[in-house]
């Protein structure tokens, strides 16, 4: 039986038109006649903001007037992709501004189509941000965002002649319809400069930063409208500017251009998004962009305290929780403690136990290279006073590793915040993780690496500290909003209550074998694939069959992830045809989306390679359409919303323990497709939900990658052994895919030989060939298969951010929701 839970829409169809009309006249100047898709576009989301707008003045008035408790998410990226659909799917109005627009003779899916994706991240980290806020803006919680207002997002990706292009993402070029400037709370952030030691009343020792320059954050606020719309929060984003005061000496010496260029630097902080995804560039801008909104964001919070509280600190941290999302935001810690003893003029030791029941801190990788650790010296000219609080705070805490291990001197380099060395170096999770009273992994496996490898010393010294939150994703944009034909299958079998409590999806276990909704179910995802297949026409000129298999391997590209992996994968099978003309596979549809950070040469000579590959394969009459690539250019959330539904496999094949999560996992079983696998992240717990059955796991395990890297790895033993692995490499060093340039394609060949193969690449080859073959037999048995991806989206409840969210309420934050009063 279907249950309808949805509130009648707050505007009808009528209402709706006339407020679109209202703000093509006056919000943008134009009318029916001359307005484009841009315009309507505009237009809708200006409709649609006068909803989201009375629900955020609600929201505040409620959670004001209760003085509610609120967790504050500190993170540098936050991925939150379009908002139009989004809000319209949230407040119930997407049918309503659907049927509004189309009697105005506009179809709503091309005005969709008009937003730019908001890419304020890179990649897991900073959509697990957005999907948490909507998760908290759903779950009724007092929550707000804290991250950069970059005038730039990840860049965009172009193709030419097979290698990626980077080009600058301005999401704001004609206006952004949904962020509000807040004028009114500007906070002013110092850099550089000098510290004063003064002695105060009785011999108190008191310190005087004395700047170099003061830049101004400048507040955007972007609402989080919550499903079913009660709940509206907020996420702020803060915009570097110049203060106008500092260098006022050039300046009065004439020097007004000098000025200028100070100004310009102001500026410069929030001007970019760092690219890359798990390496640390140690770059003097980054961290000036860290502490830019960490302090902005503190600065923020304490005066909305203050109105409440006065200068009474002893109810702090029973309002505030502040997540620290990986370290990028640790420096915090230090700055709370500043604001805490030198402006408050707090006691250390009360300001301490303050700071240590206000911070929690998630960590996203056990990759050391992406590990952040900062020059002491680096710290010390940009922040000079955070750096002595940070050199206190190790001091007392060596003294309480002390007290644990007498006299180990090694245990106490170890756990130090400053790693000695030619250049002294501060740890940013060591501090994290001694600043906070509760550190999370990501998923059941990475948490139990975060213990047990990376700090083994810190869950002895602090017993129940370390746990685990496993990821989700938000049901509402990664099945209702992106998959409205599965949706609507799905509401119509087992009613529409499942976006807010996905575990109902349980409820289309017991028609996993039922022939009539099997052929639903593959008819959604032949629909779906047809939709993908003209994305793929439109952007590459490439014909797919909707038949094929439609293989799927989405993510930042990295070694770790083993993209090259799946090329080697793809190339073998290509011999095999080219040797047998009668090999018997059934049609496959490679689709890749990735983006290379710029300077990370081997994942953009795998881009290279992928396309190279593809221009050969899709060409190649003896291949008969059995194999086709896609590589589709500019992955961002708005094309996954387009890839995901429309995947038969997903592709997960990080080296285990390599991959701390995995979200994108999650988002394509949701949508029925079935995962090939390593055991690592979270698809260890995908394999306990769906079942050993409904995916297809291979290659080595942690413990068996351990074992063999500890007994001595050699990738030349495969390449011997294998002679399928040879002869792959092999045809990469001629000119085969590269025709006039042989050899373009050997460093690939060359990282996985002389440089060792890092990621174990050949050791997992064979395992992938088959766990592939055992993939294709699946496939045919058309009803073996529609149960195995059934069962993949019944089984996902789990994996809703919601409950990711609920493990941080009851476990970590303690925080009760607010309803709003209307
Ligand atoms: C590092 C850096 C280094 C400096 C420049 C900018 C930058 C940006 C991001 C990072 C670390 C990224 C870590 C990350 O994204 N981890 C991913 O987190 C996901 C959410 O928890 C998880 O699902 C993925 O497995 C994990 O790789």
């Amino acid at each position: 039986k279907a249950t309808k839970t949805q509130p009648s829409p707050a505007i009808d169809k009528a209402a709706f038109k006339s407020a679109v009309i209202k703000h093509l006249h006056c919000t943008l100047g134009t009318d029916e006649n001359k307005a484009n898709n841009h315009a309507w576009w505009k237009a809708t989301c200006a409709a649609i903001q006068e909803q989201v707008l009375e629900g955020l003045r609600k929201t505040q008035k409620s959670h004001y007037l209760n003085d509610t408790r609120a967790v504050h998410y500190f993170s540098a990226e936050f991925l939150m992709g379009r908002l139009l659909s989004n809000n319209l799917q949230n407040f119930g109005l997407f049918d309503v501004a659907s049927g509004a627009l189309k009697e105005l003779g506009v179809e709503i899916s091309d005005i969709l189509e008009e937003e730019p994706d908001m890419a304020l991240g890179n990649g897991g980290l900073g959509r697990l941000a957005a999907c948490f806020i909507d998760s908290l803006a759903t779950m009724e919680l007092p929550a707000i965002g804290y991250g950069i207002h970059y005038e730039n997002g990840l860049f965009r990706q172009e193709i030419k002649s097979g290698a990626q292009i980077e080009r600058p993402d301005s999401w704001r070029d004609y206006g952004n319809p949904w962020e509000i400037c807040r004028p009114e709370s500007i906070q002013e952030v110092s850099l550089y400069g000098y510290v004063e030691t003064k002695y105060g009343e009785n011999g108190r020792v008191l310190k005087e930063w004395h700047p170099g320059s003061i830049v101004k954050g400048v507040p955007w606020d972007i609402p989080v409208v919550g499903y079913e719309g009660k709940t509206v929060n907020v996420l702020r984003l803060w915009q570097s500017e110049s203060s106008g005061y500092f260098n006022w000496d050039v300046f009065n010496a004439g020097g007004y251009v000098d000025a200028q260029r100070e100004n310009v630097q102001a500026e410069t902080i929030s001007k970019v998004l760092y690219p890359n995804d798990e390496t640390e560039a140690g770059k003097e801008l980054r961290l000036i962009q860290q502490y830019f909104f960490c302090s902005c964001s503190l600065k923020d919070i304490i005066r909305r305290y203050k109105r409440a509280h006065g200068d009474d600190w002893s109810r702090f941290a029973d309002q505030v929780v502040i997540q620290l999302n990986d370290t990028h935001p640790a420096i915090s810690v230090p700055e709370l403690m500043r604001i805490l003893v030198d402006r408050a003029e707090l006691g250390w030791d009360e300001a301490w136990g303050i700071c240590t029941k206000v911070f929690a801190y998630t960590n996203h990788t056990l990759l050391p290279e992406a590990l952040e650790k900062w020059p002491a010296r680096m710290i010390e000219k940009i922040l000079p006073r955070h750096l002595e609080i940070i050199y206190e705070i190790n001091h007392r805490f060596m003294a309480e590793v002390d007290k644990k291990w007498p006299g180990d001197n090694a245990m106490k380099a170890k756990l130090s915040i400053i790693e000695e060395g030619n250049e002294k170096m501060v740890r940013m999770g060591h501090l994290s993780v001694i600043g906070s009273f509760a550190v999370n992994g990501v998923a059941e496996m990475h948490s139990r690496l975060v213990k047990s490898s990376l700090f083994p010393e810190f869950d002895e010294l602090y017993p129940g500290k370390l746990t685990n939150v496993t990821n989700g994703i938000t049901p509402r944009r990664w099945l209702k909003a992106c998959n409205p034909a599965l949706s609507k299958l799905i509401d119509k079998k087992i009613g529409d209550d499942w976006p807010r409590d996905l575990d109902k999806l349980q409820g289309l276990t017991k028609f996993a074998t039922n022939k009539t909704f099997q052929k639903q179910f593959m008819k959604v995802k032949l629909e779906n694939k047809e939709l993908l297949a003209d994305e793929i026409r439109k952007s590459l000129d490439l014909e797919v069959d909707v038949n094929a298999i439609f293989d799927v391997q989405i993510k930042r590209l990295h070694e770790y992830k083993r993209q090259h992996l799946a090329l080697l994968h793809i190339m073998a099978l290509y011999r095999r045809i080219l040797e047998n003309p009668d090999y018997d596979m059934h049609p496959r549809v490679f689709v890749f989306g990735a983006k290379a950070a710029p300077g990370y040469k081997l994942a953009k000579d795998i881009i290279y390679a992928i396309n190279k590959v593809a221009d050969k394969v899709n060409n190649d009459p003896r291949v008969n359409n059995k194999i086709k690539i896609a590589f589709l250019p500019n992955y961002r959330v708005s094309l996954a919303e387009k890839m995901i539904p429309a995947a038969d496999v997903s592709e997960q094949i990080s080296t285990a323990g390599k991959e701390a999560s995995g979200t994108g996992n999650m988002k394509l079983a949701l949508n029925g497709a079935v995962t090939i696998g390593t055991l690592d992240g979270a698809n260890v717990e995908i394999a306990e939900e769906v079942g050993d059955d409904n995916i297809f796991i291979f290659g080595l395990t942690v413990e068996e990658v351990n074992e063999l890297k500890a007994t001595g790895y050699n990738p030349h033993d495969y390449y011997y052994k294998d002679p399928e692995i040879k002869a792959v490499l092999d045809w990469l060093e001629t000119d085969y895919f590269t025709p006039g340039k042989p050899g373009a394609l050997v460093s690939i060949k060359q990282s996985l030989l002389d440089n060792g193969d890092p990621y174990m690449v050949l050791a997992d080859f064979r395992a992938y060939s088959d766990a592939q073959i055992a993939v294709d037999a699946a496939y045919r048995d058309k009803e073996r298969w529609a149960e195995m991806a059934i069962i993949n989206t019944a089984k996902m409840g789990k994996f809703t951010s919601d409950r990711s969210i609920r493990d941080y309420v009851d476990r970590v934050w303690k925080l009760s929701s607010c309803k709003i009063e209307s």
